[in-house]
């Protein structure tokens, strides 16, 4: 049988610290904006908190031993900003950073590659408190300090970061749409600071990876909008290309091009940042990998009435729903890695994230029988399987999630795990897709 991927594709899965860890307040961690926000009435869903979760800060060996039997080649986890450095700043807490040491070392001993996220969200609350947090260009330096501090002292055991996971989940959403942490609603202005503000931080952060571990190697784990062209036909294809460069404009297409497009600071006008000689430099340095998180993305057209030659579909029409509200749309995966390879070709990619949410529970014999997210992973891995054969540079898959966890303001009701998650008793069963999963590492095949 041919195989689907390469001998040496990577295979593994993702987290983020808010929302597996748990031990919110032990061995000296200090509050991050997360644990501060939570407390708001219905800030979340059920008003639940982040304070035990998955509690993986205590059952990292059980977690990491179902990673082994599955065959995770890595396993992509983010730091506790504060439980490092309690004060997002200053002293660093022992307890904290040997937390991170013990769990690289199990991976280790266990055969998985650590990839670190410095940033999934999850900022120190006393930097909020200090200088607004992103509103200010000190949080980029301090950031900068975090991960240069942190990489020292982990001693090597990591090799693979990620700076940021997906800027918009922080900056629009935690300070203009005020939904996420830290819960503010900023002008635009201030929004487009704390966007450029979070940007310099993944240049500042790489500069000093680079610096301190010349070996490391270093990427983003970002989700711009994607867009899937309506035909496959090249006016089409070229107004998906036009459109998804415009509209992430702030983000990805700052980083891979070096500035801000044209069409960003158009429409931002007087609302357009202020950017410092030397910060395209920084934000624009090369990377090793681009980290996509590919969920869904947009339909496009080409428009030739239209100012803009194409336009966009908001209206879902073409979208599949999960019982979570969550969209099924596998060409994403294709589409989105393509156009950007298409755009920038970037030296390689990795799926960073991709799944999806449902309802499971265990059935009368216990197990968990997730048929709709094998029928999400043949369908997305198929697509990305087409990405691969047409040349674009995917290396890399990690499932979002390994297991059942806190999904931010929807809470844990949404369960986006290849291992349920009892919350009462912390008792982990791999799903039915987690056995779909290692048959696949196993044979380089999807079942
Ligand atoms: C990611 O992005 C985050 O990095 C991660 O922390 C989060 O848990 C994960 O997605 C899942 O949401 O139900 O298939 O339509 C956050 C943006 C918003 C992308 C919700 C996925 C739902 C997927 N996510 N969206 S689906």
């Amino acid at each position: 049988m041919t195989r689907d991927f390469p001998e040496n594709f990577i295979w593994g899965s993702a987290t983020a610290s808010y929302q597996v860890e748990g031990a919110a307040h032990e061995d000296g961690k200090g509050p991050s904006v997360w644990n501060e926000f939570e407390k708001r009435p219905s800030a979340i869903i059920d008003n639940c908190t982040g304070d035990v979760s998955c509690d993986q800060y205590h059952q990292y060996k059980k977690d990491v031993a179902i990673m082994r039997d599955i065959g995770f080649d890595v396993y992509r986890f983010s730091l506790a900003w504060s439980r490092i450095f309690p004060e997002g700043t200053g002293a660093m807490n022992p307890k904290g950073i040997d937390y991170y040491k013990r769990l690289c070392d199990e991976l280790l001993a266990n055969g998985i590659e650590p990839y670190i996220t410095f940033y999934h969200w999850d900022l120190p609350q006393a930097l909020q408190d200090k200088c607004g947090g992103w509103q200010s260009r000190d949080c980029a330096k301090y950031f900068a300090d975090y991960v240069e501090k942190t990489t020292v002292a982990l001693e090597g055991r990591c090799k693979n970061f990620f700076t940021v996971n997906e800027f918009l989940g922080c900056t629009d959403q935690g300070y203009f749409n005020g939904v996420c942490a830290p819960g503010i609603k900023l002008t635009k202005k201030g929004r487009n600071q704390v966007r450029h503000n979070m940007l310099l931080a993944h240049g500042m952060g790489l500069q000093v990876l680079r610096d301190v571990m010349p070996q490391a190697r270093v990427g983003i784990a970002e989700n711009p909008v994607f867009m899937t062209p309506v035909l496959d036909t090249p006016e089409h294809v070229d107004a998906a290309k036009r459109a998804f460069r415009e509209i992430n404009g702030h983000f990805i297409t700052a980083i891979m091009e070096g500035g801000y497009p044209d069409s960003y600071l158009e429409a931002e006008g007087g609302d357009a940042p202020e950017v410092k000689d030397g910060d395209f430099k920084l934000i624009s340095a090369p990377m090793d990998f681009l980290g996509l998180n590919i969920y869904y993305g947009r339909l496009v057209r080409f428009a030739p009435e239209l100012e803009k030659k194409y336009e966009i579909f908001f209206d879902d029409a073409a979208t599949e729903w999960t019982d979570c509200n969550g969209m099924f749309q596998p060409a994403a995966i294709y589409w989105g890695s393509r156009i950007v390879n298409e755009l920038w070709s970037p030296k390689e990619i990795i799926i960073s994230e991709n799944g999806t949410s449902n309802m499971d529970r265990p059935a009368a014999d216990g197990e968990v029988y997730d048929v709709f997210r094998i029928k999400y992973l043949r369908s997305y891995l198929e697509s990305m399987s087409r990405a691969i054969r047409d040349g674009v540079p995917i290396t890399g898959y990690l499932h979002w999630s390994f297991l059942d966890n806190l999904e931010w303001r929807s809470g844990y009701r949404r369960r986006f795990g290849l291992t349920f998650v009892n919350y009462r008793t912390q008792e982990r069963i791999p799903k039915l897709s987690a056995k779909f999963f290692k048959e696949l590492i196993r044979t380089g095949r999807i079942a």
